[in-house]
C-alpha cells in the first residue's frame, strides 16, 4: 500500500527538479511536430529505432479546424497543409518477437531493402525539416516522455550528438491526463466512466476509441500512429496547445533511455 504512493512522490519530485532546470517556450508554440517511433522493443531491451515519422502542423491549422458534419457530432477534418517526414532505419538489433509482431517489421526486411542505420543523415534530415517550420517548434508524442524522446536522445547520444537545439517537446499522454484532472475537457466522459466504475485509459488506441468509437487503422506503423495522434489531438486542440505552451520543455533536457555500451 505504501510503495505506489512513495513512488508517486518520487516521480513528482523528479518532475519538479526537471522543471526547475528547464524552461517552457517564452511565446506560444507555432509548429507542433507530431512524432512516432517504431523500434525493436520496450525500454528494458535497450531498443533501437526502426521507423520514424514526423508530421508538422501549424498552430494556425489547429486553431482553424474544419469539420465534416456527421452524426451525433461533427468530425474534425485532417489538416490539409502538413509537412511529412517518414524514414525507415535499419535498427541493427534483433526485434523482440512482440515488437516484430505488432509492427509487422522484421530484421530481414531492412537488410533485403538495403536500409541504412541511424546515422548523421537522420539528424541532417530532421534539422532541414525543422528549419522550414515556423518557430517555436514542439515535438509531440504520445507517451513521448517515457519512450520516444528518451529513445531518440539515446540514438543521438550514441553518435556523440547533444540533441536537437532549440526544439521543445511535450507528451500528449501527460497532457490528456492533466487536462482530465483539471476537468477542462471530457468532464461528461469522466462522469460516465466513474458511474460505471471504469478506470480511464490513455493509450493511443483507447483515446481514439473514446472519440471515434472505432479502433484506429495502421496501429504500430509510425505514420499510422502519427495520424491517429493528430486525430485525437484535434478533439481538444485548444486545451492541449494551451497546456503545451506552459509545459513543453527543451528536447535537450531529455535523458537518454540508456547509455551506449561501446
Ligand atoms: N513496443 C513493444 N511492445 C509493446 C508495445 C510497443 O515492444 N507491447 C515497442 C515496439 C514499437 C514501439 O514500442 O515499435 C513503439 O510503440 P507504438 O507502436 O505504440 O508507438
Ligand atoms: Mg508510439
Ligand atoms: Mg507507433
Amino acid at each position: 500500500f505504501w510503495a505506489p504512493q512513495l513512488k508517486g512522490d518520487v516521480d513528482k519530485l523528479e518532475c519538479l527538479k526537471m522543471y526547475a532546470v528547464s524552461e517552457s517556450p517564452s511565446r506560444p508554440i507555432e509548429t507542433f511536430v507530431f512524432m512516432d517511433l517504431e523500434a525493436t522493443g520496450l525500454p528494458p531491451s535497450r531498443p533501437k529505432i526502426a521507423e520514424m515519422c514526423l508530421f508538422a502542423v501549424t498552430r494556425h491549422a489547429l486553431e482553424n479546424l474544419q469539420y465534416r458534419n456527421s452524426h451525433p457530432k461533427p468530425i474534425p477534418l485532417f489538416p490539409r497543409v502538413v509537412d511529412k517526414l517518414c524514414v525507415c532505419i535499419n535498427p541493427d538489433k534483433p526485434f523482440t518477437p512482440m515488437a516484430s509482431s505488432i509492427t509487422g517489421l522484421t530484421n530481414e526486411m531492412f537488410s533485403w531493402n538495403k536500409k541504412q542505420k541511424f546515422n548523421l543523415d537522420i539528424l541532417h534530415m530532421m534539422t532541414a525539416f525543422f528549419i522550414r517550420q515556423h518557430p517555436p517548434i514542439c515535438l509531440v508524442a504520445h507517451n513521448g516522455c517515457s519512450y520516444d524522446f528518451p529513445l531518440l536522445k539515446a540514438e543521438l547520444s550514441a553518435l556523440g550528438l547533444s540533441g536537437l537545439d532549440g526544439i521543445y517537446c511535450a507528451d500528449t499522454l501527460k497532457a490528456m491526463k492533466a487536462l482530465d484532472k483539471e476537468n477542462i475537457q471530457l468532464s461528461q466522459f469522466i462522469y460516465e466512466s466513474k458511474q460505471c466504475g471504469k478506470k480511464m485509459k490513455y493509450g493511443l488506441q483507447d483515446m481514439y476509441f473514446r472519440f471515434y468509437k472505432a479502433y484506429p487503422p495502421n496501429s504500430h506503423s509510425a505514420e499510422g500512429d502519427v495520424i491517429t495522434l493528430i486525430n485525437i489531438f484535434q478533439q481538444s486542440a485548444t486545451d492541449l496547445m494551451w497546456w503545451m505552451d506552459s509545459n513543453a520543455r527543451p528536447f535537450n533536457t531529455t535523458r537518454a533511455m540508456y547509455q551506449d555500451k561501446s
